[in-house]
């Protein structure tokens, strides 16, 4: 159990986070902004810590505990908060072209039965009970700045109305009432956020091949050609979809763009798994403007006929390794696609997408939302918009090592955290003058956590690093109180 002495509460540097995240929190009553912002500061000093934990105290969980039960914070204006900030972050960045990866995450909450309004999960009624998750992630293209989310929706499924329906009935549903509509309010709001920054940036949605939905696409082309641009789709192909003009006996769109020239050659590599090791793949690139007929249910049963006009890049690993599954992503995007390089830019943007799944495992190991008990989904889905926010929060620190090593420190550590650091881990006294850089305070945090750095050791991960972090609110504490006492240097 860790212990906060609460009068240094105001001026860490979790209260200023959360004082700027939550910012423009949409409440009147500004007690409660403020009992808000002090529960996110907890959270972000300690992630992953239950709220009495967090708290540091009874009444302050006390407190907590009658916040969330109070309805007067909803996780919506929560997420819309940190939204605003994620935008002015944005404006202060360089960036062109922005990213917002977009995915689904399941949360099992079986060991919470008590927890109201939680549905299953699995593909059957009875495989466990919990919630869905849909994160809609802002990242820079160009230095893969963590931004922020631009929202998520959290749900449970109906267990009532779980049981399948007559076959074929969810072809008669329009997207609206299914749970797939998900993906077009992601697109909304990156399309929110085009707009919202006065259209000078590219902004592009990105997706699996979940995400493959006809009406998804008919949305995004409709609205770039009613309101003079918006934002654009770049999702993974589920679906062999057939040119227009095409007849039955034809191969469909796949066939037909790894049947063109090579456009380009490029080299990856291919990161390890499953026991394989990582390898280095070459990839031959492949790209056409396409003109895809709408599927023939989609016009049977909801009278959509438009044809969609869309680019098809296809990226395929050529002399694989004996054993290994060759690489091969196919892609359609609404982003015009000139020329080999362009496809490449592309396909770099598809790869940033497991930046989401990133996120989603933050969330789960790291933040243990997983472990939260509360009394029903709506005080959980509270919690959780908090934990999603700290969790990117989390994930923009250990990329920013990663994508920008010789980075200032400074630019993510308030002075007393680096400061406190570098005394706590070379046992000095004596401050540089020059912050150190990101990469180095990070893998110091990192071997806070318990990062042993050896040869064989990747890039410190995310679980270790917010273990660290836990460890240095702590030594920055401590180092506050020291500092300030005249005999003690
Ligand atoms: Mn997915």
């Amino acid at each position: 159990m860790h212990e906060h002495p609460r009068h240094l509460k105001a001026d860490t540097p979790s209260a200023r986070w959360a004082e700027n995240e939550f910012a423009t929190l949409a409440v009147k009553d500004l007690r409660r902004v403020k009992r808000w912002q002090k529960m996110a500061a907890d959270f972000h000093a300690l992630p992953g810590a239950s709220i009495p934990q967090a708290s540091g105290s009874w009444a302050a969980s006390k407190a907590c505990y009658r916040l969330v039960e109070s309805d007067a914070i909803s996780p919506q204006c929560v997420l819309d908060s940190h939204r605003d900030a994620t935008v002015t972050r944005i404006e202060g960045s360089e960036e062109q072209v922005l990213l917002v990866a977009q995915d689904t995450t399941t949360l099992n909450f079986s060991s919470r039965p008590n927890t109201k309004g939680l549905g299953p999960i699995g593909n059957k009624a009875d495989t466990g009970h919990g919630i869905f998750v849909h994160g809609s992630l802002c990242l820079g293209a160009g230095s893969g700045n963590v931004f922020g989310l631009l929202g998520a929706e959290i749900w449970a499924r109906d267990a009532a109305q779980f049981k399948a329906g007559p076959a074929g009935a969810r072809n008669r549903k329009p997207i609206e009432e299914k749970e797939s509509n998900r993906w077009l309010e992601s697109w909304r709001k990156a399309d929110g956020l085009y707009h919202r920054l006065g259209g000078r940036h590219r902004v592009v949605s990105v997706a699996d091949r979940e995400g493959d939905i006809y009406e998804a696409f008919a949305l995004c082309l409709q609205s770039k050609a009613t309101q003079g641009g918006g934002a654009d789709l770049l999702v993974r192909s589920q679906h062999n979809r057939r040119k227009t003009g095409e007849g039955e006996a034809e191969q469909g769109s796949w066939q037909h763009v790894e049947g063109l020239p090579m456009a380009v050659r490029i080299k990856i590599s291919v990161p390890r798994s499953a026991g394989k090791p990582a390898r280095c793949a070459h990839l031959e690139l492949r790209y056409a403007k396409v003109e895809l007929k709408a599927p023939a249910h989609k016009t049977k049963y909801l009278g959509l006929d438009e044809p969609l006009l869309l680019w098809l890049v296809v990226a395929k690993e050529v002399n694989p390794p004996e054993r290994v599954e060759a690489v091969c992503w196919r892609v359609w995007t609404t982003v015009e696609i000139g020329s080999g390089e362009q496809a490449q830019e592309v396909i770099g943007w598809y790869a940033k997408r497991w930046m989401i799944e990133e996120l989603h495992r933050i969330l789960k190991s790291g933040c243990k939302v997983e472990e939260r008990q509360l009394e029903s989904i709506e005080k959980l889905s509270l919690v959780l918009a908090l934990d999603l926010v700290v969790a990117s929060h989390l994930l923009g620190l250990s990329k920013a090592a990663r994508e920008q090593p010789g980075q200032p420190a400074s630019a993510w550590l308030e002075q007393d955290q680096w400061q406190s650091l570098y005394c706590y881990t070379h046992k000095t006294n004596d401050l540089p003058t020059d912050p150190p850089s990101l990469k180095q305070a990070v893998d110091w945090i990192a071997r806070l956590g318990g990062y042993l750095n050896r040869k064989c050791d990747g890039p410190p991960g995310a679980q270790v690093l917010w273990r660290g972090m836990r460890r240095l609110e702590d030594i920055t504490k401590a180092y506050q109180i020291f500092r300030n006492q005249p005999n003690c240097g």
